[in-house]
């Protein structure tokens, strides 16, 4: 890692440790026993830092590009503090999806709900760490004038990834393989739902309130900037949703901290789509008698169709079109001032762009 990333990496988990204990000492208020006390900290420690944290520092980096100039020490504070609550709020949905997928591992460790003592208590857990979001902003923004802008956009945002969710899990049902119901079409609703809006929209829409965008126009005529962003992001995170996809296939857990369980989880992920768009007839049967199962052999047996089909080269064209199309996107974003005196900057969406282009973890 360059050694200006590394501090800047340095310098956000310094806020990380400040939140936490302001969390912690809010439980000591309350009177809380020792011991929940302890498994809080543990409970934050374990799920909340340690990841890419890109969705964090996101915030951090866009709010410096659109001041465009270096941030004051409450200027940053603040931005981290809202970096932090994307990641508490990432922490919140990664417990509770690794329950729902029945996931193994993440980020290197056993899911959480699989640590000793913790179990069903996690669903418990991922209800704290939202609630957190929560009690962070109340402490540092209560008084700003965008508060309720905020607070509507992480329960916007949330609504829409759980509605995601649903769609995810409901499209992959684990004792109904199926895979009449997949399509790249749907595959596209779920990933807009489960991953874009609050892995790249919500990033840049909290740096843009703190930053003088207005939600509500000042004037009809004016551009809608928060559309204007959300028409780059959410492909932006279609591209980063498929990526995932295919680094669930094809990624070692070594590289990508977790265990790919999308193929047994009869997951309708961008690859097995992909796949039965060009399956031939005994192809596809291979496909529908191995895809789903919890079997490690029929995973291999899908895996070999993957191959056979060339999902490799298809997901590097893939990934070269998405990046041109969305560069492509990013050149007519119009540079001009807002009500604050903001400009909506290129450079933000182009910083994201290049976070994620070719990653292999
Ligand atoms: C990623 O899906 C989507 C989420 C983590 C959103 C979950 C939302 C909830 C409301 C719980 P994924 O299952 O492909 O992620 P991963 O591969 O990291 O498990
Ligand atoms: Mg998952
Ligand atoms: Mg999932
Ligand atoms: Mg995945």
């Amino acid at each position: 890692m360059p050694a200006d990333k590394a501090t800047a990496r340095k310098r956000f988990e310094g806020v990380y440790n400040t939140v936490r204990d302001e969390l912690l000492a809010e439980f000591v208020e309350y009177g809380m026993a020792t011991e929940a006390i302890e498994y809080y900290r543990r409970l934050l420690d374990y799920n909340v830092p340690g990841g890419k944290l890109n969705r964090g520092l996101s915030v951090v980096d866009s709010v410096a590009i659109f001041k465009g100039r270096d941030l004051t020490e409450d200027e940053y504070v603040k931005a981290a503090v809202l970096g932090w609550a994307v990641e508490f709020l990432q922490a919140y949905f990664l417990v509770s999806d690794d329950m729902m997928d029945s996931s193994i591992t993440r980020r290197g460790h056993p899911c959480w709900y699989r640590v000793p003592d913790v179990g069903l208590i996690a669903v418990n857990d991922s209800f704290l760490l939202e609630g957190a979001i929560y009690q962070m902003l109340r402490r540092r923004f209560k008084r700003e004038p965008y508060y309720v802008d905020l607070l509507e956009l992480f329960h916007d945002v949330s609504y829409k990834t759980e509605m995601g969710q649903l769609i995810d899990v409901l499209t992959a049902p684990e004792d109904k393989v199926d895979l009449s119901k997949f399509s790249l079409e749907r595959h596209q609703l779920i990933i807009i739902y489960k991953t874009s809006f609050y892995s790249f929209y919500l990033p840049v829409a909290l740096a843009m309130i703190v930053c003088g965008f207005s939600v509500a126009k000042a004037n009809p005529s004016d551009p809608d900037y928060y559309k204007i962003a959300e028409s780059i992001l959410i492909p932006l995170g279609e591209y980063f949703q498929i990526q995932d996809d295919y680094l669930d296939y094809a990624g070692t857990p070594e590289q990508i901290g977790k265990i790919g369980t999308d193929i047994l989880d009869n997951k309708c992920s961008w690859c097995i789509n992909t796949a039965l768009t060009v399956a031939t007839p005994k192809q596809r049967a291979v496909l529908d008698a191995s895809y789903g199962r919890k079997d490690a052999e029929a995973e291999a047996r899908v895996k070999a169709i993957y191959k056979e089909v060339g999902i490799d080269e298809r997901y590097a064209k893939y990934e070269q079109s998405a990046y041109e199309r969305i560069n492509a996107l990013i050149d007519q974003v119009p540079e001009v001032k807002g009500a604050g005196g903001a400009v909506l900057k290129r450079d933000v969406f182009r910083s994201f762009v290049e976070k994620i282009y070719k990653r292999k973890k």
